[in-house]
């Protein structure tokens, strides 16, 4: 009975971490609508599964306060008062029929309030309205990037799905190795590309925008950076990225072809480390200086204007390409390159991103891509498969090169 301890101040404590909950909480909720946002969505299919995420929410709500009202109550309402000695359990209500009546009845409603809507929502979500008039894009999951096909439109690209606005979207999902999961979150949840068979599903984009997309399913060392991009255009502006993207590679006509001085053929091996803070990784406000990520697609579109670019350096970018054994991997149709394992480049320098949106597509971040590959994305494919066996290295002169080349792609 010595030593008399102060009791400790629990009060002040109790409230400074009820409001650092509360402002964790409301700080929680600050960011509805970033470029991942479930909340803030932009087509049908998102809409109708954040309906029924409120639906879900609303009848979980109810459960949480009436469960935890009753409770709070109980415990304010049948506490030791003070100076009362611990007196007998209250009368016990085992086998109150009206109470476990009560709860089964309340509680199936509450799960048929639940499961009608999920059911709808997955018929709706399974079936894709208007199925003649929809666009087919054909979507493949590799390790660590999508292929987005277009069958009907002959048009073959990657890590960029564009789509036109206010028409469905059919969506076929296979892979050709591992189960990846395509989620665009403002335009449709998630489904997984499973090996060895194809599934579907649709979505629809209310308006012309640039919407961040990601592989939702571990799939290995890279799978954090595996992302993509969707864009959504109004029909006349999507008819018109039909036409470029259906031709051939870009050929600039190099006024002088002379200027390709020897290289040797294969640079003794050696890889130096780069700093990761080398390359830019992708923002959300506004990408390479552009006023918004929309507009710099919109600005990656644009043909350079004649003369602008040194055609004596595509024209060695291109030779490169060759003699580096990117043909390998890479298509870029017309230019004698039909590798199929890596994405397609032939339209490469109207796309914002590099490797499946980890940077955007700046001369800088091309450089670092195209000589560190590993740094940039760790176990990347492009890296194992053709630069380690093949002992390719880049110069900085030949990446000048490169660079210039798969920029003249538009
Ligand atoms: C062994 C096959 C292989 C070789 C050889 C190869 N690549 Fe790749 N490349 C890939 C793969 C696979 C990717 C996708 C990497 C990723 O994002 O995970 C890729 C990605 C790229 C990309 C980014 C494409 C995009 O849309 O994001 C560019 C550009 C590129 N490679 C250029 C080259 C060049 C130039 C060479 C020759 C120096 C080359 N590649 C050699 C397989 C290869
Ligand atoms: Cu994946």
């Amino acid at each position: 009975m010595g030593s008399s301890s102060p009791r400790p101040r629990l009060v002040p404590k109790l409230s400074a971490l009820l409001a650092l909950g509360l402002a964790c909480l409301f700080l929680a909720g600050c960011k509805m609508s970033g470029p991942q946002s479930t909340i803030v969505v932009d087509g049908p299919v998102a809409r109708s599964q954040l309906n029924l995420f409120y639906v879900t929410l609303a009848v979980t709500t109810f459960i949480f306060v009436t469960v935890g009202g009753a409770l709070a109550y109980a415990q304010f309402r049948f506490r030791e008062k003070k100076g009362e000695a611990a007196g007998d359990p209250p009368a016990q209500t085992h086998g109150h029929p009206m109470v476990e009546i009560g709860l089964i009845v309340v509680s199936t409603l509450l799960l048929v309030i639940i499961a009608v809507p999920t059911v709808k929502g997955i018929a709706y979500m399974e079936d894709t309205p208007d199925r003649e008039n929809a666009l087919v894009v054909k979507v493949t999951g590799y390790q660590w990037w999508f292929k987005f096909e277009y069958p009907e439109l002959g048009i073959v690209t990657a890590n960029e799905m564009v789509i036109p606005t206010n028409r469905p979207i059919h969506l076929e999902l296979r892979t050709v190795d591992v189960i990846h999961s395509f989620w665009v979150p403002k335009l449709a949840g998630k489904k997984d590309l499973m090996p060895n068979r194809a599934n579907h599903m649709w979505l629809q984009a209310d308006k012309a925008d640039y919407y961040w997309a990601q592989c939702a399913e571990f799939c290995g060392e890279s799978h954090a950076n595996m992302k993509f991009r969707v864009v959504s255009l109004e029909p006349a502006a999507f008819a018109e990225w039909e036409q470029r993207q259906r031709g051939e590679a870009r050929t600039i006509e190099a006024a002088t072809a002379a200027a390709t001085a020897e290289q040797p053929r294969f640079a003794p091996f050696e890889q130096p480390r780069v700093q990761r803070a080398l390359y830019s990784p992708v923002s959300d406000d506004g990408i390479a200086g552009a006023e918004s990520p929309f507009a710099y697609w919109q600005e990656m579109q644009v043909t350079p204007a004649p003369g602008t670019e040194d055609a004596a350096l595509v024209a060695q970018g291109r030779r490169l390409f060759l003699e580096k054994t990117c043909l390998g991997c890479h298509s870029i149709r017309g230019h004698n390159a039909m590798g199929i394992s890596g994405p397609d480049l032939t339209h490469f320098g109207s796309r914002t991103t590099i490797a499946s949106a980890m940077m955007d597509n700046t001369a800088d971040n091309l450089r670092v891509w195209l000589q560190h590959p590993n740094d940039v994305k760790p176990g990347n494919l492009m890296w194992r498969d053709g630069y380690v066996p093949n002992k390719i290295t880049i110069s900085d002169e030949e990446a000048a090169a490169l660079v210039a080349y798969l920029h003249s792609l538009k």
